[in-house]
C-alpha cells in the first residue's frame, strides 16, 4: 500500500487551463489548490509503480501537466532504504517515461536534502557539489539529473524546485527531518511542551506551504525562454528550533521546549544547507516569498487553533 499515491485530477477537462495530475503520498496538502490551475478535482488512488495505471489516468483525463510529489522523505527513507529507493527512483522513472511519451510538462520537487556535507552550506547555490548522505537526497539528485538529461536530449519540459522544509497546518509530520517545525505548533496548542529531536541551534531553510504552492504554480507557468536552469533553489526563511520557539512564545508565553537530539536526524540536518541562495529564481521568474517567521507562526497558530476548535479539542 505504501507505493499508493493520491492523485488529484483537474476537474475542468473542457477549459484551456492545464489539466494537472498531482501524485502525492499525503505529504503535501493539496486539498486547497493555490490557484485555478489546480482545480479541486476528484482524488483517485493509484500505484506509482504501476506504469499502465498511471498512463490510463493521463490519457483518459487528457492530462497536460504532471506534478509528482510521491516520495519517502529523509528520516523515514533511512529506516526503509529499499522501499525509498523503489518509490523515489522506480516511481520517478515511471513518471519521466509517462511525461516523455505524452509530452507533459513535468514538475518534480527536489529538496535541501539534495545537498551533503561537502556542499557549500551558507548559502548553498543552485550549482555546486551534491553528495547527499541519505537515500532521499541521492534519489532527488538522481531525479534532477535524469530530468535535465531528458530535457536536453529529448526536449522534455522538466521543471524542478528544491524546497526547504515545508510547514503546513493541514498535513501531519511525514517522516522528514524538518518535521519538528510542524509538530512544535501542535504541541504548543495542546500540551504546551515540545520535545525537539534537534539541537536548539540547528538552522535549516523553511517555507510556509502557501509560498511553496505559489512558487510551484508560478514556476510551472513561467515561459521557457525565462528559465536559465531546470532546477532552482527557492528560499523564504531559515530558523533554528530556539528561534521558532521564541517567536511562538510571543503568542503563547508558557511554551516549554526540551531538547533531546536524535542522532539520525541531527546527522542529516547537520549535512544540509543552513541557507539557500535563490537569486536565480528571483531573477529568472520573479520568485518572492510572502511569509517570514512572524507571518508563518501567526498563520500556523491561527490555523491549528481553528482545526482544534472544529474538532472539539481544547485550545490554549
Ligand atoms: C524532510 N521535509 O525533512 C522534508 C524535506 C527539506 C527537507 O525534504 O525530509
Amino acid at each position: 500500500l505504501v507505493t499508493q499515491c493520491k492523485c488529484e485530477i483537474s476537474a475542468d477537462p473542457s477549459s484551456d487551463n492545464p489539466r494537472v495530475l498531482i501524485t502525492d503520498m499525503g505529504g503535501i496538502d493539496i486539498k486547497k489548490p493555490p490557484l485555478e490551475v489546480f482545480n479541486s478535482g476528484p482524488f483517485v488512488y493509484a500505484d506509482v509503480l504501476d506504469y499502465k495505471n498511471l498512463r490510463e489516468l493521463v490519457v483518459n483525463n487528457r492530462i497536460t501537466w504532471l506534478v509528482h510529489y510521491s516520495a519517502l522523505l529523509s528520516a523515514v527513507g533511512e529506516a526503509n532504504v529499499t522501499l525509498a529507493r523503489t518509490i523515489n527512483i522506480t516511481g520517478l522513472h515511471n513518471v519521466l517515461d509517462l511525461a516523455l511519451e505524452n509530452c507533459l510538462r513535468l514538475f518534480v520537487p527536489s529538496t535541501i536534502g539534495a545537498f551533503g556535507p561537502s556542499s557549500p552550506r551558507d548559502p548553498a547555490p543552485d550549482l555546486c557539489v551534491q553528495r547527499p548522505r541519505t537515500i532521499y537526497g541521492v534519489s532527488k539528485v538522481h531525479g534532477e539529473l535524469m530530468g535535465e538529461y531528458l530535457h536536453h536530449k529529448y526536449g522534455l519540459d522538466f521543471r524542478c524546485l528544491r524546497y526547504p522544509g515545508v510547514i503546513s497546518a493541514n498535513t501531519k509530520p511525514g517522516g522528514g527531518t524538518t518535521d519538528y517545525a510542524v509538530q512544535i505548533f501542535h504541541d504548543a496548542l495542546s500540551t504546551g511542551h515540545h520535545e525537539c529531536y534537534l539541537r536548539p541551534d540547528t538552522r535549516l531553510p523553511m517555507m510556509h506551504i502557501a509560498d511553496c504552492h505559489r512558487a510551484t504554480v508560478e514556476f510551472m507557468q513561467a515561459p521557457e525562454c525565462q528559465l536559465s536552469l531546470r532546477t532552482y533553489n527557492i528560499a523564504a526563511m531559515s530558523f533554528t528550533p530556539e528561534e521558532v520557539a521564541d517567536e511562538i512564545r510571543k503568542h503563547l508565553p508558557q511554551l516549554k521546549v526540551t531538547y533531546n537530539p536524535d542522532a539520525v536526524r541531527q546527522t542529516i540536518a547537520d549535512s544540509w544547507p543552513v541557507r539557500f541562495d535563490d537569486s536565480n529564481a528571483r531573477r529568472d521568474w520573479g520568485w518572492q516569498p510572502a511569509y517570514g517567521l512572524p507571518e508563518l507562526v501567526t498563520d500556523m497558530l491561527c490555523s491549528i487553533r481553528e482545526k482544534r476548535r472544529n474538532s472539539g479539542l481544547p485550545v490554549r
